[in-house]
C-alpha cells in the first residue's frame, strides 16, 4: 500500500543519548551521571555530540528524506536543579536546534521527559516525590511559552513503564532497585498524573500545537494459548505494562479489570492500590485532550505462567541467550524457536505492532491519531571503510512498515514513523556496541556515515510504498 503524502518519515533521538556535553554549558546533573560513573561500563560523553553536530545531523535528514525528528529537551539543561534558576545557554541551544530544523524542512517532535529527571528531584524520589510533579509542570509551561513559534508537536513523557520498571523492577536504571512492582505502579500513576496536569496546562493556554504521550507497547501473548494459566499470565503482564497506562491515558481512570489485576499484585505485598479521587479528576479531564499517542515498539513477548520469586537477568551485552525474565505474580518470558531475535534477545515480531495498533483502535476508540515514535533494530554494525551493510536492519524496518500498512488498511489512523535512531546513540543499559542509527557515528571523530539502511529509507520516503 501507499502511505499518505503527509506521512512523517522520521528519525528519533533523546537528549541524554545523543547530545553529549552532559556536564557542560550550565547543564545540571541527572541521576544517570553518578550511576553510569559508578557502574564504570560506559560514559554519556561525548555520545553522538549532537550538542555541536546538530547542523550536520539535520542536513543529513534533509538529504535522506527524513522529514521529522524526535528530540527531547533535557530538563536539567533548562532548569539545572529542576526548578528555579534558568540556564539561558540551554534555552538558546534548543532555539538553535529548532531553527536548524526549520532551515532543513524537518518537523521537530519534542519530548519533555526522556528518562532524565534532574538529580536533585530524582534523589528525593523522582515522580514519587510530589514536588517533582509541580516542577515538571512548570518546566513544561516554560517550554510551551518559550518555543511556541517553533514547536507544533509535543510529547509529555517517553515510556512510563520502561522507566519505572528500570528504576524499581529490573534495576537497570538509577536508583537500581529490583523487583518492587508495586513501587513501579505507584510511580507510573504519579507520572500519568503529571502528564494529565501538563496536558491541561497546554490546552488551557490554547496553544496552536498538539500534545500527546509515548508508551512503549510490547504485545504479550500466552506461551501456550491452550493453557488457561499462560493466558492469565499474558493478560496480567499486558495489564501491568500496557493497559494500566492506556486506561489512564484514554479513559482517565482504571477499568474494573485493570484494578482487579493491579490489586492482585498489591495483594501479594499485603497492600492496596487506591488512586486519590482528586488525581482521577485531573486524569479524566486530560483524557479528552490527547491529540495523539506515540507508540514505541521493538518486540513482543510470549509469557508462560510462573509461580516462583522474581528473577531477572538483563542481557545488556548482546550475548544472545543470556536474558532471563521471571516476575513474581506475572509470569516468565520464553523464546520461540520459530521467531528470530536480536543478539540482545529481543523477539522480532512485527505482527505484534499491528495487533497493538488495532487494539488501540478497538479498545480506546477516542484515540485521535498514532505516531510510531520508535522502532528499529539494535545491531553490531560492521564498519568497513565507511560502507555499512545493515541489511538485517532494513529487513526489520521493512517488515514492521508492512504490518503498519496492514493496520492502516484496517482503518487505524497512523500518521508517522520514527526510526530509532536517527544516528547511532548510546544505549542506557547496553552502551555503545548496540547501534540503531540510519547514520553510523564514529565516536572518536564524530564523523557520520550513511548506512545502507539510510539509502533504503530515503527511497521509502519517496515511494511511500509499504
Ligand atoms: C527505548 C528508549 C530509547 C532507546 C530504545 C532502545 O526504550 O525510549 O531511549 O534506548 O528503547 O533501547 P536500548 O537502548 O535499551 O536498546
Amino acid at each position: 500500500m501507499k502511505l499518505a503524502d503527509d506521512f512523517i518519515f522520521g528519525g528519533a533521538t533523546a537528549a541524554y543519548q545523543c547530545e553529549g556535553a552532559s556536564k557542560e554549558y550550565g547543564k545540571g546533573k541527572v541521576a544517570w551521571d553518578d550511576y553510569l560513573e559508578k557502574q564504570g561500563r560506559f560514559a554519556p560523553d561525548p555520545a553522538s555530540d549532537f550538542y555541536h553536530q546538530y547542523p550536520v545531523d539535520l542536513d543529513l535528514c534533509k538529504k535522506f528524506g527524513v522529514n521529522g525528528i524526535r528530540i527531547s529537551i533535557a530538563w536539567s539543561r533548562v532548569f539545572p536543579t529542576g526548578e528555579g534558576q534558568i540556564n539561558q545557554e540551554g534555552v538558546d541551544f534548543y532555539h538553535k536546534v529548532f531553527q536548524a530544523c526549520k532551515k532543513n524542512g524537518v518537523e521537530p517532535f519534542v519530548t519533555l521527559h526522556h528518562f532524565d529527571t534532574p538529580d536533585a528531584l530524582h534523589k528525593k524520589g523522582d515522580f514519587l516525590y510530589p514536588h517533582t510533579i509541580d516542577c515538571f509542570v512548570n518546566f513544561a509551561k516554560f517550554c510551551f511559552e518559550e518555543y511556541k513559534d517553533e514547536v507544533q508537536y509535543w510529547f509529555t513523557f517517553n515510556e512510563i513503564w520502561p522507566v519505572t520498571s528500570g528504576q524499581y523492577v529490573t534495576g537497570t536504571f538509577p536508583p537500581g532497585e529490583k523487583y518492587d512492582v508495586t513501587k513501579a505502579i505507584e510511580a507510573m500513576h504519579k507520572m500519568i498524573l503529571a502528564h494529565a496536569k501538563v496536558v491541561i496546562a497546554f490546552k488551557e493556554k490554547g496553544y496552536k500545537g498538539q500534545i500527546g504521550i509515548i508508551h512503549s507497547l510490547e504485545t504479550k501473548y500466552p506461551s501456550d494459548a491452550s493453557k488457561p494459566e499462560d493466558v492469565l499470565a499474558a493478560k496480567r503482564e499486558d495489564i501491568l505494562t500496557n493497559q494500566f497506562l492506556l486506561d489512564a491515558t484514554f479513559h482517565g481512570e482504571y477499568s474494573a479489570e485493570t484494578m482487579e489485576h493491579i490489586n492482585f499484585l498489591f495483594g501479594l505485598e499485603g497492600k492496596t492500590f487506591k488512586p486519590a479521587e482528586i488525581e482521577l479528576e485531573q486524569m479524566r479531564i486530560a483524557a479528552k485532550y490527547n491529540d495523539y499517542l506515540g507508540i514505541n515498539y521493538y518486540q513482543s513477548h510470549f509469557t508462560k505462567s510462573y509461580d516462583g520469586e522474581s528473577q531477572i537477568n538483563h542481557n545488556g551485552t548482546g550475548d544472545k541467550g543470556t536474558s532471563v525474565y521471571r516476575l513474581k505474580g506475572i509470569g516468565e518470558h520464553v523464546f520461540k524457536e520459530e521467531i528470530d531475535r536480536t543478539d540482545w534477545d529481543w523477539l522480532i515480531y512485527p505482527e505484534g505492532l499491528h495487533d497493538q495498533i488495532l487494539r488501540i483502535k478497538e479498545q480506546y476508540p477516542n484515540y485521535k491519531a498514532i505516531y510510531i515514535t520508535e522502532n528499529g533494530m539494535g545491531y553490531k554494525d560492521d564498519f568497513e571503510d565507511g560502507t555499512i551493510d545493515d541489511t538485517p536492519r532494513i529487513d526489520y524496518i521493512k517488515r514492521h512498515m508492512h504490518w503498519i500498512g496492514k493496520a492502516i488498511e484496517k482503518g487505524a489512523n497512523v500518521k508517522g514513523y520514527f526510526v530509532w535512531s536517527l544516528m547511532d546513540v548510546f544505549s542506557w543499559s547496553n552502551g555503545y556496541n548496540k547501534r540503531y542509527g540510519l547514520f553510523y557515528v564514529d565516536y572518536e571523530t564524530q564523523k557520520r556515515y550513511p548506512k545502507k539502511s539510510a539509502y533504503w529509507f530515503k527511497e521509502l520516503s519517496e515511494t511511500k510504498e509499504v
